[in-house]
């Protein structure tokens, strides 16, 4: 197992989509445990507190239809910063969401040390929509394809200018909630993609050895998990904005941060969209920190 230097990143932020709760995320993942569950594996955990996020929370679009761009943009500028230092100084950043929007700075960061970064999206979404396409105006369902470039500049441009990340250096595990335009951009840019119908069909493990060898191709020289808790089934993970049924079950997705691990490739990781208003006592939180402990190298025996 490594020993890592980990420093934790709260990004307390609710503006990217409609409702609220998701901005005390990263309280909830602390008070279940993360720290003192990442220390008593061996490693060095520095909690760094949380980017300041404005209190203001508008639900109407702008002239773009995106709600709260100004303050989604500010909050991500500054998290972006903050990555980055954290890569620089040779840590291991842990983001702590938030909603998903917050991967557009966590992906800004990155790209200032990595030239060519592998992403794993686990998520019930492909999170792929931009301002042209978006159903909804909110902003956690763009970050993918904001990094790739595509969408609002003011978001495109967060920390530097364009694209942070290759198409096809992405992976998504677990979309089942894929809008028009997001299929079409997934086709186009040929994003790789395991749907419910692979792991049904392959199962996870075969899933992960497919992901790893399809990095290994890209020669990547890094990997960035981002886990939206919604990539997993409500019934595990109740306490999301978004829950859509018929999703990764809690098994399959230790199954999956243990593969990683033993693969040793993560090199960044993010947990979003934990929602304690819409949680059963701490439920989903408690679901994240074991996902966490199994990431970085809890075992059994
Ligand atoms: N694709 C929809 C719904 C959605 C995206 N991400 C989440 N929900 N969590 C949208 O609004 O873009
Ligand atoms: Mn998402
Ligand atoms: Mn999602």
């Amino acid at each position: 197992m490594r020993e890592l230097d980990i420093s934790l990143i709260g990004v307390p932020v609710d503006l990217g989509q409609s409702r609220r709760g998701v901005d005390m995320g990263p309280s909830a993942i602390r008070y279940a445990g993360a720290i003192e569950r990442l220390k008593a594996l061996g490693h060095h955990v520095t909690d760094e507190g949380n980017i300041s996020v404005s209190p203001v929370h508008n639900l109407s679009c702008n002239e773009a239809g995106l709600k709260n761009l100004t303050e989604v943009t500010e909050a991500t500028e500054e998290l972006a910063a903050t990555v980055s230092a954290i890569v620089k100084n040779k840590k291991f950043p842990l983001v702590l969401g938030g909603d998903h929007s917050i991967a557009i700075g966590t992906l800004a960061g990155l790209a200032e040390h990595y030239t060519n970064l592998g992403v794993i999206w686990y998520d019930a979404h492909a999170d792929m929509n931009t301002s042209e396409t978006s159903p909804s105006g909110n902003i956690h369902g763009m970050p993918l394809a904001v990094s790739m470039g595509l969408g609002h500049e003011q978001l495109v441009n967060v920390h530097n200018k364009g694209a942070k990340i290759n198409p096809e250096n992405v992976v998504i595990i677990g979309a089942r909630s894929v809008d028009p335009g997001e299929r079409q951009l997934i086709k186009e840019k040929g994003i790789k993609v395991f749907t419910m119908h692979e792991i049904d069909c392959y199962g996870m493990s075969a899933v992960i050895q497919q992901t790893l060898n399809y990095f290994a191709s890209r020669q990547v020289d890094g990997v960035h998990l981002s886990l939206d808790l919604d990539g997993l089934d409500p019934l595990y993970t109740p306490g999301v904005g978004t829950p859509v049924p018929g999703g990764i079950t809690y098994r399959e997705s230790h199954l999956a941060m243990e593969l990683l691990e033993d693969a040793n490739v993560i090199t960044s990781a993010e947990f979003v969209e934990v929602n304690p208003i819409l949680d059963e006592y701490n439920k989903t939180a408690d679901v994240a920190v074991g996902l966490m402990g199994s990431l970085f190298g809890e075992k059994l025996l």
